[in-house]
């Protein structure tokens, strides 16, 4: 079965691939995307993006999703009006008494 570093490996090997495509072509955006995307992958970021139109139940999933269903606020107006980004990051700590 494929592991998820299996998978990694792989799609690292098509980064240096297509770089080395776009940089003989002188593809100089693609290349300088395609060295962004890499480096996410080795930094372990995985980006998702959630786009819809207006009223679409975004938040909802995205509340679903991470567990929280105070997260991103839902409304049947418009509640998010800009866009948003949440990553992992550790808890803070509990104020001492
Ligand atoms: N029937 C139904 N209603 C839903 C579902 N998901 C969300 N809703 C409702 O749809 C409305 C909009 O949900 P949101 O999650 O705020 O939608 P959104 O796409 O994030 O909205 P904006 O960010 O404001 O564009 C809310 O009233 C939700 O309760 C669903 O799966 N079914
Ligand atoms: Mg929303």
């Amino acid at each position: 079965m494929r592991t998820f570093e299996s998978l990694r490996a792989e799609v690292l090997e098509l980064f240096t691939r297509l770089s080395d495509i776009a940089a003989a072509r002188g593809a100089e955006e693609a290349a300088r995307r395609l060295a962004a995307g890499k480096q996410r992958l080795l930094d372990e970021r995985l980006v998702v993006v959630v786009c819809g139109e207006f009223k679409r139940g975004k938040s909802t999933l995205l509340n679903a999703l991470l567990g929280d269903r105070g997260l991103f606020p839902v409304d049947a107006f418009y509640a998010t009006r800009v866009i948003t980004t949440a990553a992992y990051g550790h808890p803070k700590p509990s104020p001492s008494p």
